[in-house]
């Protein structure tokens, strides 16, 4: 038949889910199967991800594609970034993976830096210095005296982690392994200096095997046990924000896009990496995409802020739905007090609002109170960081930017759609919302020759989604909030 049916698993850095995808007629469609939470657990002073419920998460999502009788052509995963598990001589799992929120990186770089300086390990990678780089995450280890690292034979990034534990194959996956500073973004090859100039042996790196690759068979004790018969696992973008950026569905080059989840990642897609004075010195990223494109980006701190307000809400029992979220955001005046997302104070504390409280405070501004008081300033505050970071993209974007395409699970949310058109003064395109998964299905229909260039690609997606444009309102208002928002923000 010219029906396929592809099992795509999508994990973020608070929930994951199994979804399956069914390519007909030059069209793909969606099926959620299960959704499960991706914690990040703390114990005494260190922070991890339980890697063994993300595989019995998988093993739920087999499970729950055989008893509906689904046959399954192929599998797929991609995970968040930076993060890695430690595989010992027997290939087995060291201990578990390292979350990139704790703190262990901080410091890192600068100690990393008088090794190898930071404009070198820049050039060299073209990949935006953050405390919690794979690289520097390595570093930290070392200099923790990390037993599981001592051990390790070999280290796999989450999605190749995955796949590992269910088909017994490693490989690293080039997109995941751009964007943890290991890779060098001209030559496609991993940049061994690197890691030699920290002792440690590029040997740690499994091959770079490119998207669209088969990995293997699932093994075979598993399959039986979930029901699933002549699935390969293919390795897809891993990375979620390679795999989002597939779904983009636009019609010509001349876009950004920003892919909305537990991080807001803005940028363009480019043919070459833009490595130049002023993106070293923007701090701005490019990611090894599929089709040999790059993304050009910045991470923004994105939902996190609210995520963890909702996490300390639900303990005092006032527990919000999304649709809540954005009433209550509604139910306030905008502007009463802004905050800079990406201020180091919101990277992991112990009591978000807190923090929020305590910028307020430092910047003389007026503190939020009510839980819609903060919802409201959390969503000024992404939209007016977005046109600052769009700012930036402007002025080293080698076309003219005319919309804005945002993507990902945040592109729901039609009060910020709109907030943001406001603030850039530019239509924002917003759809499709699961463009993960999506991303990570085409990639798969790719693998198994279905599909050709990521063109054909978003050929499907222009056909399968209906995405809705926010034209920009209020544009005078928004600019003069942007001219004080510029002053707290963070240098
Ligand atoms: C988004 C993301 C992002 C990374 C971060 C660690 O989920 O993958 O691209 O920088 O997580």
């Amino acid at each position: 038949s010219n029906t396929y049916n592809f099992l795509a698993f999508d994990i973020g850095a608070t929930s994951g889910r199994s979804i399956i995808g069914t390519l007909c007629n030059g069209k793909v469609e969606l099926k959620e199967l299960t959704r499960f939470p991706n914690k990040i657990i703390h114990i005494h002073d260190k922070y991890y991800w339980d890697v063994f419920a993300l595989y019995e998460a998988l093993k739920d999502g087999m499970r729950a594609a055989s008893s509906q009788n689904i046959k399954i052509d192929a599998i797929g995963i991609d995970t968040w970034g930076v993060d890695f598990v430690y595989l010992g001589e027997d290939g087995s799992v060291l201990g578990t993976a390292r979350s990139y929120r704790d703190p262990y990186t901080v410091g890192i770089p600068d100690e990393y830096f008088k090794i190898i300086p930071r404009k070198e390990v820049y050039e060299l990678t073209g990949i935006q210095i953050m405390n919690f780089n794979s690289l520097f995450q390595l570093y930290a280890a070392k200099r923790e005296g990390s037993s599981a690292l001592k051990a390790a034979k070999e280290i796999l990034f989450m999605p190749d982690a995955l796949s590992y534990l269910l088909t017994g194959k490693k490989v690293c996956e080039y997109t995941i392994a751009s964007t943890a500073q290991l890779l060098n973004p001209t030559t496609k090859k991993i940049e061994n200096k690197l890691l030699e100039a920290i002792g440690l042996s590029p040997s740690i790196i499994p091959p770079v095997v490119m998207p669209g690759q088969i990995i293997g068979n699932l093994n075979s004790i598993l399959a039986n046990e979930c029901g699933i018969t002549d699935a390969p696992v293919i390795a897809i973008a891993g990375h979620d924000t390679g795999s989002a950026v597939v779904s983009v569905p636009a019609e010509n080059e001349n876009f950004a896009y920003l892919s909305s989840g537990t991080w807001s990642l803005m940028g363009i897609e480019v043919n070459d990496p833009i490595v130049t004075e002023d993106s070293f010195a923007m701090n701005f990223t490019n990611e090894g995409g599929v089709d040999g494109t790059v993304r050009f980006l910045k991470n923004i701190t994105g939902m996190w802020l609210l995520e963890q307000c909702r996490k300390e809400w639900e303990i005092a029992g006032r527990q919000y739905t999304y649709p809540e979220i954005v009433a209550l955001s509604g139910s306030v005046n905008g502007f009463q007090s802004l905050v800079d997302p990406d201020h180091p104070s919101f990277a992991n504390p112990e009591c978000m609002t807190k923090a929020i409280v305590d910028f307020c405070k430092k910047t003389n501004q007026k503190s939020p109170q009510s839980d819609a008081e903060f919802i409201r300033c959390i969503f000024d505050s992404l939209a007016l960081k977005y046109k600052y970071v769009l700012g930036c993209l402007q002025k080293v974007a080698p076309f003219p930017i005319e919309k804005l395409h945002v993507i990902g699970g945040g592109s729901q949310n039609k009060l910020l759609n709109q907030m943001t058109a406001n603030a850039i003064g530019m239509p924002v395109v917003a759809g499709p919302g699961e463009a993960t998964a999506i991303g990570n299905i085409m990639m798969q229909a790719k693998g198994l020759g279905l599909v050709g260039s990521l063109q054909e690609i978003r050929d499907v997606i222009r056909r399968s989604v209906s995405p809705e444009t926010f034209y920009p309102q209020d544009t005078g208002q928004w600019n003069e909030k942007y001219q004080d928002f510029l002053t707290i923000l963070a240098p």
